[in-house]
């Protein structure tokens, strides 16, 4: 079966997601697009022969429409998610899922009423080669428990509307999602330490920023968001475990030594750095929603994901940095 799909949101993220499912990836067709900017769907969806919507109500409705990706702001995600649940869609919203905890749980509650997950969230870095490895290496147990997670989330540069918060919900979010998804754990408690700031940022920017945060059996993870950096995107991940320390490969390709040194090329985004990640979500949420199955992370990860950023978030707005304890509902049996 070929899953005929529509995408809600025409940027830069939405355009490489049609262009892997087009081109490097099997059994999915983009049939439609929409955005709310009347050109940009026109534009996405012409290379593909695929139907420009101005809004997601007529996406969402079109019959020929079997699957729905969202990549739009984190804001405006909530009500798209809820209509592809009402109508019985798979949907692969990119992260965050929704950016209050409350818009979370009102989509948990629509995907227990339509009684089947249909919500999977786009958290790429869990099909990362290398995280996967390090995952490997600490649930084969042959080095202990872990104690420390040491994170280095770099980015090199962001546009003005790039806000502070956004250094949590749009940029750490990664991390807070990874290491649950890492570590088998709730991060129940967080703080965010507030450096000297770069020269390289817009004034209204808080950054650097570094994110501690504590799981449940007390493994303390730090995350430097670092987002003006100016020479590359670089994420660095460090697991600490009782008798060894595991760190990511470096993202290169191919080393060059020569006059200057031995060196590798720097990924400059996090669509180059994650490409195969990419690929492979997709390609896996492809083939389950061929199977009507549901794949990689739901909305529980998706809220779980959120009520840490909103912990964050107070921590962050307080100047004297205080741990804040992150509160959560209770997980219901239905994402067990
Ligand atoms: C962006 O939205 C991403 O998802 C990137 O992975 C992250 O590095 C960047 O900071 C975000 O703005």
């Amino acid at each position: 079966m070929t899953v005929r799909i529509g995408l809600i949101g025409a940027g830069g993220m939405g355009r490489a997601h049609l262009a892997r499912i087009t081109n490097e990836l099997s059994g999915g067709k983009i049939v439609a697009v929409a955005d709310i900017n009347h050109d940009a769907a026109v534009s996405a969806a012409e290379p593909y022969g695929a139907k420009a919507y101005d809004t997601s109500d007529e996406l969402v409705g079109d019959p020929e429409v079997d699957a729905v990706v969202i990549a739009t702001f984190g804001k405006v995600h909530a009500p798209d998610v809820i209509k592809c649940i009402e109508a019985g869609k798979y949907v692969l919203c990119e992260k965050p899922l929704a950016t209050t905890a409350e818009d979370c749980i009102k989509i948990m509650e629509a995907e227990q009423k339509a009684g089947k997950k249909l919500v999977t969230v786009g958290f790429m870095r869990r099909f990362d080669a290398a995280y996967n490895e390090m995952k490997a290496v600490l649930e084969a147990g042959e080095n202990g428990q872990a104690l420390l997670v040491h994170n280095r989330h770099r980015n090199p540069s962001v546009p003005e509307s790039y806000t502070s918060r956004m250094a949590i919900d749009d940029t750490a979010i990664h991390e807070i999602d990874t290491m649950r998804w890492l570590l088998g754990e709730e991060i129940v408690k967080v703080r965010v330490e507030r450096p000297k700031s770069t020269t390289h940022r817009f004034e209204h920017l808080i950054d650097p920023v570094v994110v501690v945060m504590y799981t449940e059996s007390g493994v303390r993870i730090d995350d430097e968001v670092n987002v003006n950096l100016q020479w590359a995107y670089s994420i660095e991940c460090e697991l600490v475990l009782e008798t060894a320390a595991v760190r990511l490969g470096d993202q290169e390709k191919i080393h060059i030594r020569d006059a200057h040194g031995n060196r590798n090329a720097m990924c400059q985004s996090h669509i180059d750095r994650f490409q195969g990640a990419f690929n492979r979500e997709f390609q896996e949420w492809i083939n389950a929603v061929a199977r009507d199955e549901h794949t990689g992370s739901t909305s529980w990860d998706g809220y779980a994901a959120t009520s840490v950023v909103d912990a964050a978030v107070a921590s962050l707005e307080d100047e004297t940095s205080p741990l804040v304890d992150v509160t959560l509902i209770d997980k219901p049996d239905f994402y067990a």
